[in-house]
């Protein structure tokens, strides 16, 4: 059994730092595509925030329309707000076929899609706290997203 761990140190204070070789959706991976570090977030230029660890239900604030890793609301985050914009690729945010539940507490219906650029299979997040603890078969398929400008867009 060739078990290589190195004695690494746990660090008695602070956020770990990225390793080499470590999870290619860290820090590194979003500061290469723009992002700044804030708090536990990842701002991008265009106002999308990636959390840098796991999130949870409350990282939803109103207004926003939320992405997460994993069901139930929890592992990473991707979450935004702006009425008629879209994101075409959700692998700028290393969140490329990731998502296994959402919240949508804006006041906008949006709907993300399987493919990239609004392709394929899509489904509708309807406005003001909608939700969906769990995807089922559309289980870690989104690839793009879209916001609108009202609340009967997806009706
Ligand atoms: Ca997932
Ligand atoms: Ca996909």
């Amino acid at each position: 059994m060739a078990v290589c761990v190195s004695a690494i140190p746990v660090s008695a204070a602070g956020a770990p730092q990225a390793k080499p070789g470590a999870d290619t959706s860290g820090i590194s991976a979003l500061k290469a595509r723009g992002a700044q570090v804030s708090g536990k977030w990842a701002v991008f230029p265009n106002g999308v925030e990636v959390s840098l660890g796991v999130a949870a239900y409350s990282d939803c604030p109103n207004n926003y329309v939320c992405l997460f890793e994993d069901p139930s609301w929890g592992g990473r985050i991707v979450r935004w707000y702006v009425a008629n914009t879209a994101i075409s690729d959700l692998g700028i945010y290393t969140f490329n076929d990731r998502m296994s539940s959402w919240v949508n507490n804006s006041p906008y219906d949006a709907r993300w899609f399987y493919n990239g650029s609004y392709g394929g299979t899509t489904r509708c997040m309807n406005a003001e706290s909608g939700s969906a603890a769990s995807l089922g078969g559309d289980d870690n398929e989104a690839s793009s997203f879209r916001i609108y400008t009202d609340a009967v867009a997806c009706t």
